[in-house]
């Protein structure tokens, strides 16, 4: 029925006579017409999460079908009849649109039917003798009728069976008697721009055309405590100074010869960080005395990394493992049958998993005789894959299976993750020779042999220019330069570091998806895929940390702000899901989020590059609860099953595997890493980012070796000793990290927390004046003095920015860097938590291998449990981190 309804509306593509009017440059467009789609507000049926509705009328001329530059709209993966609809602020006249289909020759495809329909005032009706309605790929497809006067359009489209469809571009064309509509502008994200630098606008002015063809724009300070100094005013791209710190507001107007518009954007103008950044401690060895994390530790030694060790090895892994490389080996050696199996990135879970190896390795398990039985069998593992890993390197340095089995042509096709497989690969063979002090040389020698390649092959001309669909390399290159600096001597590491950079600021013209849109230092806002963009912000910290270029700087802090403040889901997850596993609009944060593992992996790489930079204590703050929450909670308690996506409102078990495994790995090895993250090191300086009982020793401070013994049992409760061991009486600060628990300000707590209650050196109380988020302590250290201090762990509840619609009306609790769920295990979900009921803390050793809880009574009486985050969804049931209030 449905489809004979579509019959009479779908006849073939006409064939419009061409006319003698020029067309407007690369627009198909002829001179005198005027698309009112540019002024039009698109909606639609449903739009998949990883395309956009905006993509409709971006005024783009596609080359073909499946030319997604500027985006697309698609309906992937509903089927059946859905629609696209144009509102117009006043009714608009016209004859003719032009429909450009998106078909990607996989989910999306060309409709069988389509049909036309406008607002008659009341309701919608299929517009008359509507002729053309085509349905070709490549092309604009033309429809005319008899003129209409309305206010609203819409496009239905009947999928081929099983198939969802799509489209690229949609115009309306005016027939003459549309009115002027003023334009509409965009200022763009609000950001922050590091002194001396500079601020790049881009204004966007869409307009429909008449009374002038383009209007005319212009910025201008709106408010503020200093000068502002524009390149070029009247240009929408162009640049600002600003002669002094603080808060202002830029206005963007545009005047179409009759009417005009205006929008505004907000800018901080901040000091500049240290010209001295942090340093980081690379993997070593390190003892864990946490009651906390020791069990966690064991638990990633003895199981999961076991567990991952047997996929990989099984050459029945469908996602594909340690196979592909003996299969490249043998392709290598000239032998015929060669074949990959998996995803093109599937070596990544075999070099995120060697790392973790490594760095399960570098933690003495003291006489835990299991955990070091474990630790043997790892280093088999070892010894095993080092050698069939190596044997599929090419002579050259090359690496990357796939493309050796089947010859595919190096640096031809950005998705195909030729660079994050090579940063993956050097990241481990970093690890391995930490691993072995150096006296190993295998790994290294490799990823120097790999890195070499690509810095023969790659950068500017007379070299290949390029850049990466997904960025790794860069944050590695960065690291890895650093490395070998302090392993060979300075300068050996440059032409890494520089390779990194330019594979930073060679993107441009590209696609949101994988943050290519505009150079990397004229992004403000997160878009994109959520683990390209937070390994694209940490490698971008990485080079402001070498350069201190002020772009680089303006740049990172921007996205920090727009991602702490507006794109930041209070578990320190990040990606809401909403475009292709990336960032929705801001404030945008459903409880359905997608929260992918590795994307809070590489936040916690971009806190800590950004703390070395600023050094100041709100990037560890983020870098906190990324690692109590979003981090550890994507595996189980007993290390035997994990999740890609954590929603902060979800039933579904974590699993042993996934069909896109790039997690399993990569959570491991950013937990292994607890000391990178734990200090960083000034020159006469350590600063204490994160408590846990451990003893790690740093390589220099004050010029020598600093043993640092840590007693705590940090998160469940709030004291902490840290035994100050240098070789020698020494001078130096110990910067230690008061927590502010409400960094992100898209969250208020109550009570608030950003305090500690005792600090005390040698038990002798020391006035703690908190300063960037430390209490510093400069003095002449002894061994064996002994610092004390106390954090307050009160329980506090959380309220969302109002913004933030998912939250209207709900609560969340914290105690610490932990966040709490309620599970239906333990109560009724649909209960309502009242703002004034009381609150406790509680240990309760029986419960998912240890845990404070917290305890209450809902509003109906009943009594209230919650559990921390981390711990969520080990008994089945659902599980969510905001509740009801009354
Ligand atoms: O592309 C490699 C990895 O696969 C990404 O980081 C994940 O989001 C998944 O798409
Ligand atoms: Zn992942």
């Amino acid at each position: 029925m449905k489809n004979r309804a579509f019959l009479p509306f779908c006849r073939p593509a006409m064939h419009l006579a061409l006319t003698a009017l020029l067309s407007l440059a690369g627009t198909g467009l002829r001179a005198a017409e005027v698309n009112l789609a540019l002024v039009a507000t698109p909606s639609t049926s449903y739009v998949s999460p990883h395309e956009t509705i905006t993509a409709l009328n971006d005024g783009f001329t596609p080359a073909h079908s499946d030319d997604k530059r500027h985006g697309a709209y698609g309906n992937w993966p509903r089927t059946g009849t859905q629609w696209v609809q144009y509102d117009w602020s006043q009714p608009i006249a016209t004859r003719r649109i032009e429909v450009y289909w998106f078909d990607d020759r996989r989910g999306v495809r060309l409709p069988r039917a389509c049909r036309l329909l406008y607002w008659n005032g009341t309701e919608f009706v299929p517009v008359p003798e509507a002729a053309g309605l085509g349905l070709e790929a490549g092309k604009f497809n033309v429809t005319t009728f008899p003129e209409i006067k309305t206010t609203r359009l819409r496009l239905e489209m009947e999928g081929q069976e099983k198939f969802s469809t799509g489209l690229l571009e949609w115009r309306v064309l005016d027939s003459g008697n549309s009115p002027n509509f003023p334009p509409r502008v965009t200022a763009g994200p609000d950001r922050v721009v590091v002194q001396p630098g500079r601020t790049y606008l881009e204004g966007v002015a869409r307009d429909d055309g008449k009374v002038v063809p383009s209007p005319t724009v212009r910025w201008m300070k709106a408010s503020g405590p200093g000068r502002v100094i524009f390149e070029k005013d009247t240009q929408a791209a162009t640049t600002a100074r600003f002669s002094a710190p603080g808060e202002y507001v830029l206005r963007f107007t545009a005047h179409d010869g009759a009417a005009e518009s205006r929008d505004t954007l907000r800018v901080w103008a901040e000091p500049p960080p240290p010209a001295q950044a942090l340093e980081w401690l690379p993997p070593q060895p390190y003892q864990i005395t946490s009651p906390f994390w020791r069990p966690r530790l064991k638990a990633l030694t003895l199981n999961w990394l076991p567990h991952c060790i047997a996929k990989i090895e099984d050459p029945a892994t469908r996602e594909g493992g340690l196979e592909n490389f003996v299969q490249a080996a043998n392709k290598l050696a000239g032998k015929p049958g060669a074949r990959h199996i998996g995803p093109v990135f599937a070596n990544a879970w075999v070099y995120n998993t060697l790392e973790s190896i490594c760095l399960a390795l570098m933690v003495d398990p003291g006489n835990d005789a299991d955990w070091r039985a474990g630790q043997e069998r790892l280093r088999q593992t070892l010894e095993k894959w080092i050698p069939l890993i190596l044997a599929a390197q090419e002579p050259d340095g090359y690496l990357h299976t796939q493309y050796t089995i089947e010859n595919r042509k190096r640096w031809s096709n950005k998705h195909d993750h030729e660079g994050y497989l090579a940063g993956y690969f050097i990241g481990a063979a970093l690890a391995h020779h930490r691993l072995t002090e150096g006296r190993d040389t295998r790994l290294y020698d490799a990823a120097k042999k790999l890195a070499d390649c690509w810095v023969r092959h790659i950068g500017p001309p007379p070299k290949r220019p390029w850049y990466e669909g997904h960025q790794e390399l860069e944050q590695t290159l960065a690291r890895f330069a650093w490395y070998v600096d302090h392993v060979e001597g300075p300068g050996k590491g440059r032409p890494y570091f520089e390779l990194a950079r330019y594979l930073l600021d060679a993107r441009d013209g590209g696609e949101e998806y994988d943050q290519s849109h505009v150079p990397v230092i004229r992004q403000y806002e997160a878009v994109g895929h959520a683990v390209r963009a937070s390994y694209s912000y940490s490698a971008m910290a990485d080079v402001a940390i070498a350069t201190h270029d002020p772009d680089y700087l303006s740049a990172v802090q921007s996205l920090w702000h727009n991602l702490v403040h507006c794109k930041y889901y209070v578990t320190g997850g990040i990606g809401s899901g909403e475009t292709s596993e990336g960032f929705g609009k801001n404030y945008s944060l459903p409880n359905a989020s997608y929260c992918e593992s590795c994307a809070g992996c590489g936040m916690v790489f971009f806190q800590h590059k950004m703390q070395r930079l600023w050094h100041q204590g709100r990037y560890a703050d983020v870098m906190e609860d990324t690692l109590y929450n979003a981090v550890l909670g994507s595996v189980d308690l007993e290390a035997q099953n994990f999740t890609y996506t954590n929603p902060l409102d979800s039933s579904a078990a974590r699993y042993k595997w996934h069909g896109c495994p790039c997690c399993v790995g990569n959570i491991p090895r950013t937990l292994f890493l607890l000391p990178t993250w734990m200090y960083t090191l000034g020159r006469d300086a350590v600063y204490v980012n994160l408590y846990a009982g451990s003893v790690v020793t740093l390589p220099h401070v004050a010029g020598a070796p600093l043993r640092l013994e840590q007693t705590t049992d940090y998160p469940w409760q709030g004291q902490v000793t840290l035994t100050v061991q240098p070789a020698a009486r020494r001078t130096f600060a110990v910067h230690l990290r008061v927590p502010n628990r409400q960094t992100s300000l898209l969250y208020t707590n109550t009570p608030p927390c950003a305090e500690v209650l005792r600090v005390a050196v040698n038990g002798k109380p020391v006035k703690a004046t908190v300063r960037d988020g430390y209490v510093s302590l400069r003095r002449a250290w002894q061994p064996g003095d002994r610092v004390e201090l106390e954090l307050p762990l009160p329980v506090q509840r959380i309220k969302a920015d109002d913004r933030i619609v998912a939250n209207r009306g709900r609560v969340a609790l914290r105690r610490g860097p932990l966040i709490y769920n309620v599970e239906s295990v333990d109560q009724n979900l649909e209960s309502a938590l009242a703002p004034a009921t009381p609150l406790n803390a509680e240990w309760r050793p029986d419960l998912l291998g240890g845990v404070v809880v917290i305890k209450g009574t809902w509003a109906n009486g009943a009594p209230l449990l919650a559990i921390p985050n981390y711990a969520r969804l080990n008994r089945g049931g659902r599980s969510m981190v905001w509740m009801r209030e009354p």
